[in-house]
């Protein structure tokens, strides 16, 4: 194991006994969801992947070290902690190196749960090619990830902030394929449909298992996403989603937000916009990838 890399007990005594293992990522305990529900929702999500036979490993950087697996405490300190950097690939050594404490973004997440050997990470939703990206080059380093580290990336599409459809071309273009569960399309996170089709539609986990074998047994590094639709019952309603997304997105054009500050701000004014509604909804969509990323895990230990 590399050097800066630390094993909670529980996930070093789920690797001795070769049970499968689910990465989960930080930047939504600090960054994307306020205080309490923050650590109410990393606390059950964690329960839900251990409910479907899988163990959970909650990344961040914590002391100088890369922590999978946090005790409770360690996620009370990270969803309390508003000055917890995001950590994204470029960022990871400066917080190894000055003991800053760090939530780690889809991205970094991914290196992480690579160094771990862990295959399978589930998250809400992944950044993408932000709109007006072909101009201001916002694109998340979230993508540049997905095409250079084997990890399969549960999530519930992505936020309808971004433009979706440059985002799809530009996995397509580093051959990042997308799999979609349950429906053809590619999911918009609030609601379950982004109106552009997914490369694969790929309901079962066995299915999604074989392909992803199949994938890196060709010496085709890079990731997967595995688009999870939001359940009906709990998405939002789309013309009220797609409303508020234009004007949060105003008002951080209006109030020069930039760089990394831009997806934080959106999550939060959106949240603000609906009066709380978007996150029962973002509680519900993370659950539901937890559940599908923990049967995945789990059909890949059997077929490994
Ligand atoms: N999208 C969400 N919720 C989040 C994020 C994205 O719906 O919390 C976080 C993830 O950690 C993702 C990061 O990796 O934001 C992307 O940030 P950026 O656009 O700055 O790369
Ligand atoms: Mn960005």
């Amino acid at each position: 194991m590399n050097e800066f890399v630390q094993l909670s007990p529980e996930v070093a005594a789920a690797r001795a006994d070769g049970r499968p293992i689910v990465a989960l990522e930080s930047t939504i305990i600090a960054h994307g969801m306020p205080w309490p529900q923050n650590l109410e929702t990393a606390r059950e999500v964690e329960d839900v992947i251990r409910a479907e036979g899988a163990v959970p490993a909650t990344i961040a950087v914590i002391g100088g070290r890369i922590r999978v697996g946090l005790t409770n405490e360690e996620l009370q300190q990270l969803a309390q902690s508003p000055d917890a950097m995001k950590l994204s690939r470029r960022d990871l050594p400066f917080a190894l190196a000055t003991g800053r404490l760090g939530a780690t973004t889809v991205a970094a997440t991914m290196i992480c749960a690579h160094l771990a050997d862990i295959a399978v990470f589930v998250t809400g939703g992944i950044g993408g090619v932000h709109r007006g990206g072909a101009e201001s080059f916002d694109i998340s380093a979230d993508l540049q990830e997905l095409a250079r580290t084997p990890v399969a990336v549960v999530c519930a599409g992505a936020k309808s902030i971004l433009d979706l459809g440059l985002t799809l071309e530009y996995l397509e273009t580093h051959g990042v394929p997308v799999l979609s569960v349950g429906q053809d399309n590619f999911a918009a996170f609030f609601t379950p449909d982004s109106g552009l089709k997914a490369d694969f539609r790929m309901d079962d986990a066995d299915t999604q298992a074989r392909f992803i074998r199949a994938k890196w047994a060709l010496g085709l590094s890079g990731g997967v996403v595995v688009s999870n639709p939001v359940p009906a019952a709990q998405a939002m309603p789309r013309e009220e989603i797609d409303a508020i997304t234009a004007q949060a997105l105003a008002e951080a054009d209006h109030q020069g937000i930039q760089g990394k500050a831009i997806t934080p701000f959106l999550l939060a004014r959106i949240k603000a916009l609906t009066g709380g509604r978007s996150l029962a909804t973002n509680i519900a969509l993370v659950k539901n990838n937890a559940r599908v990323g923990a049967q995945l895990a789990r059909a890949l230990q059997k077929q490994a």
